[in-house]
């Protein structure tokens, strides 16, 4: 296509503002990669089969989802998320202790919804924000509760510092 990349060097930034969009309210920033062909090729299918206009807004969204992957990890970072439970509501205790972990953190669960599956199983969702490391305590400490059948914390953004 064009000429052959120049190897970078340190005066070169490795991220240029596009002076086109510097203007606009977000400055947009160009960079380039290089992939194997056949990585770019099914990056390039995964874009259309994913419905996406193009192959920046495909990459911005990917890294998105790393961002906020990556700063769960930081277990100050406030984080949003859900913590989904089943469990049989027949058996001894479960739900008194279940109720008892979320009194606990009553600052932290902002929201519960409660469906009756069937006769014996119930599915509940709390919404949870928080600092990472409390809210992954009371995931864990919920979903290891005797009698719950399966438990999963579902970790998003809280909106801020991330940018669309
Ligand atoms: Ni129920």
């Amino acid at each position: 296509m064009n000429e052959a990349p120049k190897p970078l060097t340190t005066r070169e930034p490795l991220l240029t503002l596009d002076s086109v969009n510097a203007s606009k309210q977000e400055p947009v920033v160009r960079f380039s990669i290089s992939l194997p062909g056949k990585l770019a090729k099914q990056l390039d299918q995964m874009t259309h089969q994913k419905g996406y206009d193009n192959r920046s807004l495909a990459v911005a969204d990917m890294i998105r989802a790393h961002l906020v992957e990556h700063r769960q990890n930081f277990g100050d970072e406030d984080i949003a998320g859900t913590i989904t439970l089943v469990y049989d509501h027949h058996k001894q205790h479960v739900q008194a202790t279940l109720t008892d972990i979320q009194h606990d953190h009553h600052e932290v669960i902002v929201s519960a919804l409660h469906v009756h599956l069937d006769h014996h199983n119930c599915l509940e969702v709390l919404v949870v924000r928080g600092k990472a490391d409390l809210i992954k305590k009371i995931a864990d400490e919920l979903i290891a509760a005797k009698g719950v059948k399966h438990g999963k914390l579902t970790v998003t953004t809280t909106g801020k510092d991330l940018p669309t």
